[in-house]
């Protein structure tokens, strides 16, 4: 994928493990190196917390090896580097979205997912993306203009749904966004529909009332999927808002947007580790092809320079 979300990073870390020069593992041979790795992630947008549990990890795991004498350690950094970031990376619940929409099918109920996040982070053109993407996998699918809050987000979903014919289920503007995310499920049974994409209003983040609004809807039509959209545009600042999405409604994965613009990508690495959760698609431009899935190897093999 032409995506350069962790250039940046990949060749700071590149240019790190160039330098080295130590032969030998000591506690203070480690820390010159975990030192420097920090500022690095965090001059790239991973978040202190995230930075230094990486760091920790990498300390403990280095100060463990047997042999401590090497002509050469650059090997043994790199994979143990490789490792702890996997390790970090990996949510404690992994999501196969696709597999869930087929298991979901086999039972013949449909699989209901519904879209969290702040204002602009394109939550309503995920869901015409993923919508298309299931389409082209044989599912069919149905919107929930659960957005009655913002002026135009219901026709921007219709339009949405006229360009990729999927149905909309929508009422007035003011109306209850759980009714209208009820009656999109609803419709899906009745109409054998595979999976229910509920669109939600975004507004700032310290809203208490969107998130009573988003919690209502979680109460009524228990979502299988509770996804947090974010833009990686954000950078640092996106972390308080998973912590809080988290908090308040649970996250099961995310989906991070806008990684064509030049982002440091620090952001994608937090995101997993602060959530718990997978990201599983980046948003990488405003057609609805531009979704791709993601995965912690993904972000390793982009990040750890091979040799
Ligand atoms: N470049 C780029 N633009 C994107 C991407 N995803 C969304 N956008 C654009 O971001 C803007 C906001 O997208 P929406 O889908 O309306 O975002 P939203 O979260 O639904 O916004 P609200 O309904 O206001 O909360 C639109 O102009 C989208 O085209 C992406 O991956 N890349
Ligand atoms: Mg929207």
């Amino acid at each position: 994928m032409g995506l350069y979300l962790f250039d940046q990073l990949r060749k700071n870390v590149s240019k790190l493990i160039k330098k080295i020069t130590i032969t030998e593992i000591s506690p203070k041979s480690v820390a010159k190196i975990t030192n420097e790795l920090k500022d690095i992630l965090i001059k790239n947008e991973v978040a202190v917390a995230t930075a230094d549990a990486i760091c920790e990890n990498l300390t403990s795991f280095l100060l463990k090896t047997e042999q401590t004498r090497f002509s050469n350690p650059k090997p043994l950094i790199l994979s143990a580097l490789r490792g702890v970031l996997l390790d970090i990376l990996s949510p404690k619940r992994e999501v196969d979205l696709l597999e869930m929409v087929e298991e979901a099918k086999k039972k013949n109920i449909p699989l209901t997912i519904a879209f969290f996040g702040v204002n602009g982070v394109g939550k309503t053109l995920s869901i015409a993306k993923l919508g298309k993407m299931l389409q082209e996998k044989g599912y069919s699918s149905v919107f929930a203009a659960g957005d009655t809050f913002r002026a135009g987000s219901i026709q921007q979903l219709q339009q949405h749904g006229e360009k990729l014919g999927i149905r909309v289920i929508a009422q007035t503007y003011g109306s209850d966004a759980a009714a209208v995310a009820y009656d999109a499920v609803n419709h899906a049974i009745a109409k054998d529909i595979d999976v229910v994409l509920i669109d939600t209003a975004g507004r700032i983040e310290t809203s208490s009332n969107l998130m009573a609004e988003l919690q209502k809807i979680c109460k009524v039509v228990e979502p299988d999927l509770k996804i947090f959209v974010g833009d990686a545009l954000t950078g640092n600042a996106l972390v308080s808002q998973v912590t809080l999405f988290n908090e308040k409604i649970g996250i099961d994965a995310s989906i991070l947007n806008k990684v064509d613009a030049d982002v440091k990508g620090g952001a994608a690495v937090s995101v997993t580790h602060i959530s718990g959760s997978p990201i599983i698609f980046l948003g990488n431009g405003q057609g609805y092809k531009d979704l791709e899935l993601f995965s912690p190897e993904f972000i390793v093999n982009n990040i750890i320079p091979a040799k």
